[in-house]
């Protein structure tokens, strides 16, 4: 099958959903028979941007440096589905420019339900000061203005979520 490159780019604040719902994305994809590959923030924190921390400008060289990697395999007929909380609108709006193919997925959950998750407990910590900087408490998350998808996690199931991302791939001829 001839495949195009895209870069389904998961925005949203910690514990929304973006790692789950990509996975799910990733799975379907995967037994569509589609080459796919996922860059998750954990990972990529660990290996491509061990050196970074979460100031405003380490964020954006973080944005850069995924964006980077993104535009390479996109330009190369992968699908890739990005997971990064990627705060700062004009930076995503700089990789979306780059990379062309790019689809916008917002992960909305209130900060309420995100935090009542807390997946890793990290809320929590922010909350007792223990964590500085921590996006939708003492730093800030610019949600996408005119995102090419939303999924409300906090509303829909997460198959709801994944079917949407789907049809939208489908819509625009990615898959
Ligand atoms: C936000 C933080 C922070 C701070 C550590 N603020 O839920 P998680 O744990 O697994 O995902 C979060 C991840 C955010 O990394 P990103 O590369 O997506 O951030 S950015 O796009 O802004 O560069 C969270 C954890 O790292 N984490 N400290 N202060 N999230």
């Amino acid at each position: 099958m001839l495949q195009r490159g895209v870069t389904v780019w998961f925005t949203g604040l910690s514990s929304a959903g973006k790692t789950t719902l990509s996975r799910v994305v990733a799975s379907e994809l995967r037994s569509l028979g589609y080459q796919i590959e996922i860059l998750d923030d954990d990972l990529l924190r660990e290996n491509l941007s061990n050196d970074l921390g979460f100031s405003k400008a380490d964020r954006d060289e973080n944005i850069r440096r995924i964006g980077f990697v993104a535009t390479l395999l996109t330009r190369n007929n992968v699908i890739v589905l990005v997971c990064a909380i990627s705060p700062y609108r004009h930076i995503r709006e700089e990789v979306r420019n780059s990379i062309g193919n790019f689809i916008e997925v917002y992960v909305n959950a209130s900060l309420d339900i995100c935090e009542k998750r807390d997946i890793k407990g990290l809320y929590q910590k922010a909350r007792a000061g223990q964590i500085k900087n921590f996006t939708g408490i003492d730093d800030p998350y610019e949600p996408p203005l005119n995102p090419t998808l939303e999924c409300r996690t906090d509303l829909e199931t997460i198959e709801e979520s994944a079917n949407k991302v789907l049809l939208k791939m489908a819509e625009l001829g990615y898959i």
